[in-house]
């Protein structure tokens, strides 16, 4: 079933279910080629998630800014594909959430152990605001947070499970959004980890 979170949004309760445990295994298999690793900010902090990519273009961190990028920095090798399991679930499900033909070039994977977070943000490294980004929770539940518009809107919480979906395209490509520490958990798979593959048309 599903669940509109605001214009534009809607959380695909259990949309990967049948497949979750596999594109987990997926998952692993890419972080063999492209292994996850803490970030800095361009602020100088370090993020407390674990992150890699996959695709034409991965997601990257530093002293410099944040942007996207056709090389691992770790490897100084392009990124590993997007494995076609990937590619059909988040096409799958851009048209569920009224998107059709979405062909994504990116996915950030990022890992949260308990604690882990990530503060309110906007995703807007992207180029093409119109497509919207498939985001994929596998593991342990978190705790989601929507903010809306303004950074001073007063966040909503929905919680996230190993095989939920969740669309974020039109008016809500740009609202704030975070996740909240990472609680205790225990997944068969993950352990007390949960990983967020987010699809995006980055270039
Ligand atoms: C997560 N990751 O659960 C989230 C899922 C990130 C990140 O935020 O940047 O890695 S993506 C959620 C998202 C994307 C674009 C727009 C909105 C949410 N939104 O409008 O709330 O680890
Ligand atoms: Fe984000």
């Amino acid at each position: 079933c599903s669940e509109a979170i605001c214009p534009g949004a809607v959380l695909l309760h259990g949309f990967a279910r049948a497949q979750a445990d596999a594109l987990w295994s997926i998952t692993q298999t890419v972080l063999a080629t492209a292994p996850l690793r803490q970030m800095q900010t361009p602020g100088g902090h370090w993020m407390s998630v674990q992150t890699s990519s996959c695709g034409t273009a991965g997601w990257v961190s530093d002293e410099l800014g944040y942007r996207y990028s056709t090389h691992d920095p770790l490897s100084g090798q392009r990124w590993p594909a997007i494995p076609a399991e990937f590619l059909q679930l988040a096409r799958d499900a851009a048209a569920a959430g009224g998107f059709a033909d979405f062909v994504p070039d990116a996915c950030l994977i990022n890992r949260y152990t308990p604690g882990a977070r990530m503060s309110l943000h906007q995703d807007r490294n992207e180029r093409d605001f119109g497509a919207p980004i498939v985001s994929l929770s596998l593991g342990v539940p978190a705790i989601f947070l929507f903010g809306g518009q303004q950074r001073s809107d007063k966040p909503r919480r929905y919680r996230l499970l190993h095989g939920d979906v969740v669309v974020w395209g039109g008016p809500a490509r740009l609202a704030f959004h975070g996740v909240a520490p990472l609680a205790l958990g225990d997944h068969p798979l993950s352990g007390d980890a949960r990983i967020n593959l987010t699809f995006r048309k980055a270039l």
